[in-house]
């Protein structure tokens, strides 16, 4: 906002004199939040007067909330501190530095929205200069990404020189800045306090002291449903009460002086490290939830009316008219002014350029670097020594091959070397550390865990507690805090511990994660990891330890999605995975951990498999198998077989990678064996298969003598008995009986 002219009227006495009666808010501060205020109301009316005239599509305001916003801006410092909103925090952004012609941008979906760039519903603020970090419409998704923004931030005063920037990988294009007494600001509404999300953010700044200023705008409504149905007892400050390291404050939101000093204290706490703050403000919410409700149908008149009698745009002019700060003219000069900008603004925002239409694949991943190019394509160097664990460096070099290495081996060594090579690589997750009670391995007490499959195992040794540690039993956590924290530059490389237990993070991994880059219009991106232990064929794994279900993921636009078959794949994939600039889930099966199959030496610290670039298995004329993980074993069991007994010659191909995927692999080789069998772990129906076979189906046509046929699990989950198992998984036995057919079609 411009600065504002105080009235000539007062000198700079009486404002000095009256400065401490505002809780340190200057005559000239109060003046500055009426501005502000008044734009924001302002600005909500302007939308609601297009939206009428359908000149914009979406209209939600920030109406009784506008002294709340204004106070915790004038507390914190922007593009200093950072900021997780929430759409009723239109004061607060412009109290940053936003202006209303950038919002009204927004309204209209312009080019130069710079939120999303017309893609997200105005009100969804992103402003990178001033660390505003890009929101979705879920409700409370951002509090756990606010978490791991703080915890960034923490992370990077401890560890300076994992900010420096680096060639050749992801460094090279996220410019990383903190300060060593930041806060990251996060605001939800009472209804938001609902969502488990909330409560495990809680948990987490809390036990960690983290410097989040947590605030809940409690208008007592969400959309039509009233606080007593969202809060036990009806007040969130009650519940909340007994999280240790909090400075907690329950106000009156529509009084910008109660609200600053409310703010003060609790950025006073932040900043001095005592821990997270919690504002529990009390608003009103003047305008229905939105255009699209009217609140008449749930609120009577009575109560309507006595939320507009503490409207917080009214009470500080009252207030600043009482005390002597403005006259009625100084008022009536300052809403003149505003009305005439947001009119101006309006007008131009509404001639401002449109999106094209061909922008639309801009930023689904990175622009800057693209994991599929041949920089990631490395030979491996099987000279090279194994580097040691427990912080040892390697012995003398030996000139000859490491023996073969199981994929956990390998996995667990890649992530040593990145974390080496790399100070912005973190790793948390469930029981990933060695011991969180540190202490224990430091006397020798006890060897450590480092995973339930020891993938980690050694790690937290290493590098320590800060870059290595147990996460709560929480997935949504897990995912949360790594996308706040890959926000900020670092490069999380999380666990979930089983495929099956994903769903909790469900939220984060399917409206956010995958989203921060397109949503913001590359504004803001989260590269980071998510290593799954995945799949059956364990034999008791029953329905909770053997799930599959990588459609899900690879019908996420923005998500990478690998999938290794053996050893020396899971190496140089997820090597790749650290140095890639977009987010990938890394799914390692858990029966190939230790498999036979598969094995290789370890491949040196720079080896990288391209994604999107499948292995030619075994070369074959007669027909095409298209499969990936564990089914590659079995898969080539049973070609060989059909080999040996009938002469038949398959082509093997592993995808290695699902999104991307190898569509040129895929396509040569159907051209030249013209018979199709995609083979794949999950059930059958809707599985990755089906859009595969489509593909062929649709665009090699002509080149098919036979169906495009499939073969995976059956439509149920994976029983605990092995009769049951081995009849619901693929066998090796089917895949041979579904190939002879095929190649007898
Ligand atoms: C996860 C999720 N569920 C439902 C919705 C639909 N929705 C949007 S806003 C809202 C109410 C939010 O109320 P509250 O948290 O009190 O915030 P307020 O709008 O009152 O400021 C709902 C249910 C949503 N956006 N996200
Ligand atoms: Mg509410």
């Amino acid at each position: 906002m411009a600065t504002t002219k105080v009235d000539p009227k007062l000198d700079e006495n009486d404002i000095a004199k009256k400065a401490q009666n505002y809780q340190g808010l200057t005559s000239r501060q109060l003046i500055d939040a009426y501005r502000i205020m008044f734009a924001s109301r302002r600005v909500d009316d302007r939308e609601i007067l297009l939206k009428r005239q359908q000149k914009v599509f979406f209209q939600i305001s920030g109406a009784g909330h506008e002294a709340l916003g204004v106070a915790a801006a004038f507390a914190l410092r922007p593009s200093y501190d950072w900021f997780y909103p929430y759409y009723r925090d239109r004061a607060l952004c412009l109290a940053l530095g936003a202006t209303p012609y950038e919002m009204l941008l927004g309204a209209v979906g312009a080019a130069d929205d710079p939120n999303s760039g017309g893609r997200q519903m105005p009100s969804h603020w992103a402003y990178k200069r001033l660390n505003v970090v890009t929101q979705s419409s879920a409700t409370g998704t951002q509090i756990l990404q606010a978490v791991g923004c703080a915890e960034a931030g923490r992370y990077l005063a401890r560890h300076p020189q994992a900010a420096r920037k680096a060639e050749g990988d992801y460094r090279q294009f996220k410019d990383v800045q903190f300060q060593g007494d930041e806060i990251t600001y996060v605001s939800l509404g009472d209804g938001t306090t609902s969502e488990g999300e909330f409560w495990e953010a809680l948990n987490t700044a809390s036990n960690r002291r983290l410097p989040v200023i947590f605030c809940v705008q409690d208008n007592q409504y969400a959309i039509s449903v009233p606080v007593e149905v969202q809060t036990a007892g009806g007040n969130i400050s009650r519940l909340v009460s007994g999280f240790p390291n909090f400075h907690f404050e329950e106000i009156d939101g529509t009084d910008p002086v109660v609200a600053y000093a409310a703010f003060k204290r609790a950025a006073d706490h932040c900043r001095a490290g005592d821990g997270p703050a919690f504002v529990h403000a009390h608003v009103i919410r003047p305008y229905s939830h939105s255009l699209s409700d009217d609140e008449r149908l749930y609120r009577p008149d009575a109560e309507r009316r006595a939320d507009a009698a503490r409207d917080p745009v009214p009470r500080l002019q009252m207030f600043l008219l009482r005390e002597g700060i403005l006259d009625e003219e100084g008022i009536a000069k300052i809403e003149q002014e505003i009305e005439e900008q947001v009119q101006a603004d309006a007008d131009r925002a509404l001639e401002a350029a449109l999106p094209q239409p061909e922008t639309i694949y801009n930023f689904v991943y990175s622009p800057d670097l693209d994991p599929s190019s041949a920089a990631f394509d490395t030979r491996p160097a099987f000279a090279v020594p194994e580097p040691a664990g427990d912080g040892k460096r390697p012995a003398a070099a030996q000139n000859k091959t490491s023996p073969n290495k199981t994929m956990a081996d390998l996995i667990n060594t890649t992530l040593r070397d990145e974390m080496r090579r790399d100070e912005r690589v973190v790793i948390f997750g469930q029981d990933v550390a060695d011991a969180s009670r540190e202490e224990y391995v430091k006397q020798k007490l006890v060897k450590g865990k480092g995973g339930v499959f020891k993938l980690t195992a050694g790690l937290q040794i290493e590098f320590g507690s800060d870059r290595v540690f147990n996460s709560p039993l929480a997935e949504a956590n897990i995912v949360g805090r790594a996308t706040g924290m890959a926000t900020r530059g670092l490069k999380p490389v999380v666990e979930i511990q089983f495929f099956d237990y994903i769903w909790p993070a469900m939220m984060q991994l399917r409206d956010e994660l995958p989203l921060i880059r397109w949503r913001s219009n590359n504004a803001f991106s989260a590269p980071l990891v998510i290593r799954v232990a995945i799949g059956g064929y364990l034999t008791g794994g029953a329905i909770y330890h053997s799930q599959c279900g990588e459609s899900i993921f690879t019908h996420t636009p923005g998500l990478r999605v690998v999938f290794p078959s053996n050893a020396l794949d899971a190496a140089g994939l997820l090597r790749t995975a650290i140095r890639c600039d977009d987010p990938v889930l890394f799914l390692e099966h858990k029966r190939l951990y230790r498999e036979t199959y598969g094995r290789a030496p370890y491949p040196g610290a720079e080896y990288m498999v391209p994604f999107g670039k499948a292995q030619i298995v075994q070369p074959g004329t007669d027909l095409t198998v298209i499969t990936y993980g564990a089914v590659v074993p079995r898969a080539l069991q049973a070609a060989q077989k059909l080999e040996r007994e009938h002469q038949v010659s398959v082509e093997l191909v592993d995808l290695r990678s699902l999104n991307p995927f190898d569509w040129d692999a895929i396509a040569a080789s159907v051209e030249k064996t013209n018979r199709a069998l995609i083979a794949y772990e999950d059930s059958l129906s809707w599985g990755y298969g089906a859009e595969i076979a489509a593909r062929i189906a649709d665009q090699l046509f002509l080149h098919l003598d036979a169906p495009v046929k499939r073969i995976a699990a059956t439509d149920t989950f994976v029983a605990y008995q092995p009769i049951l198992e081995n009849a619901i998984l693929p066998q090796a036995s089917d895949l041979f009986r579904a190939m002879k057919e095929l190649a007898e079609f």
